[in-house]
């Protein structure tokens, strides 16, 4: 049970109109009870959500404020753990916007602040599984990506998404150096990207990200790869080809497209069998799907995960 989130409805069960609706529907009530400090979404002047947690919410122990913005891969900011928390401070996260197009009815350029307020009253309590073979559970605040992708209509053309980052060596010393190929990409299929476990964060333990987790929006696909939540996203194209991936172009046979969890195909130059949860002394099993198997398993059927890593 505490292994994976909740039963999850399929995703056909949880449209953005009734989501949108239920939001509308507790801030009415929330506005006639005079409880707009409690207002979701905007942040307002103390810069908090009042949340809750989320039926897609993991409920192990959170990791502590302090490992999730200490321990972190932001190679934009350098390639040791300590690096973003240390570095990340330039980073300028206003203004900022999103821009999302490529395969769709109506292309768009999204304010953060539009974007900050489509976050809901929950916590999405999600374990984070980096392929170098540590872990974390991390209540992240955020909305579903589909949301997003629904505004803009994609075309029947739209078979993948990609993101792109910001790769601004003014603000970033790390894109100096060479060791991926900036800015940062990720690619997802359109049915990973519309699954509703796929949500773009922009906040953590109830406040805006700090930018060393990838302020002020990032990516979270809890049954994959960390590397595939991409931080600090300025771009979202749809497109009918599989997208480049910043990480697959670095080393192809070592990370692929997919990249979901599987304890069962080794890194070719580790194993993935096990994972150290940041705090923990004992290394624990590695589940398939980073234990979200319930939920996403279905969208890999008759695939060969070996192949498709
Ligand atoms: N732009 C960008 N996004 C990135 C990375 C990065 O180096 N640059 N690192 C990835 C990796 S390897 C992991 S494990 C997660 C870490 O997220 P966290 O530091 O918020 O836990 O971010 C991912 N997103
Ligand atoms: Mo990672």
């Amino acid at each position: 049970m505490s292994n994976t989130p909740a039963s999850t409805p399929r995703p056909s069960e949880i449209t953005p109109e009734a989501w949108y609706l239920n939001r509308r529907q507790w801030m009415a009530g929330a506005m006639g009870l005079g409880l707009s400090a409690l207002l979701p979404g905007w942040a307002g002047a103390a810069g908090t959500w009042a949340t809750r947690p989320s039926r897609f919410s993991t409920d192990e122990e959170k990791n502590r404020f302090e490992q999730i913005t200490q321990y972190n891969n932001y190679y934009e900011f350098g390639t040791d753990k300590e690096d973003p928390a240390q570095y990340a401070g330039t980073l300028k996260t206003r203004p900022w916007t999103v821009r999302v197009e490529g395969e769709c009815e109506a292309p768009r350029t999204f304010d953060i602040d539009t974007l900050m307020k489509l976050a809901p009253l929950e916590d999405r309590v999600y374990r984070l599984r980096c392929v170098e073979g540590w872990s974390m559970v991390i209540p992240w605040v955020g909305f579903e990506l589909n949301a997003l992708l629904r505004q803009v209509k994609p075309t029947s053309r739209a078979r993948y998404v990609e993101f792109t980052t910001l790769a601004d060596p003014r603000q970033m010393p790390g894109v100096r150096s060479r060791v991926l190929d900036w800015p940062y990409t990720e690619g997802l299929r359109i049915d990973e990207a519309m699954h509703p476990l796929t949500i773009l964060a922009v906040g953590l333990y109830g406040k805006p990200l700090p930018n060393q987790n990838g302020a002020p929006i990032r990516l979270v696909v809890p049954w994959k790869y960390g590397f595939k939540s991409a931080k600090s996203i300025v771009r979202i194209r749809l497109t009918d080809t599989q997208p480049a991936t910043a990480w697959n172009k670095a080393a192809p046979q070592e990370y692929g497209f997919y990249s979901n969890v599987n304890p069962e195909v080794d890194h070719p130059r580790w194993s993935q069998a096990t994972e150290r949860r940041i705090g923990d002394l004992l290394r624990r099993k590695t589940l398939l799907f980073n234990g979200y198997g319930n939920e996403v398993a279905r969208l890999y059927q008759g695939m060969d995960l070996r192949k498709f890593y």
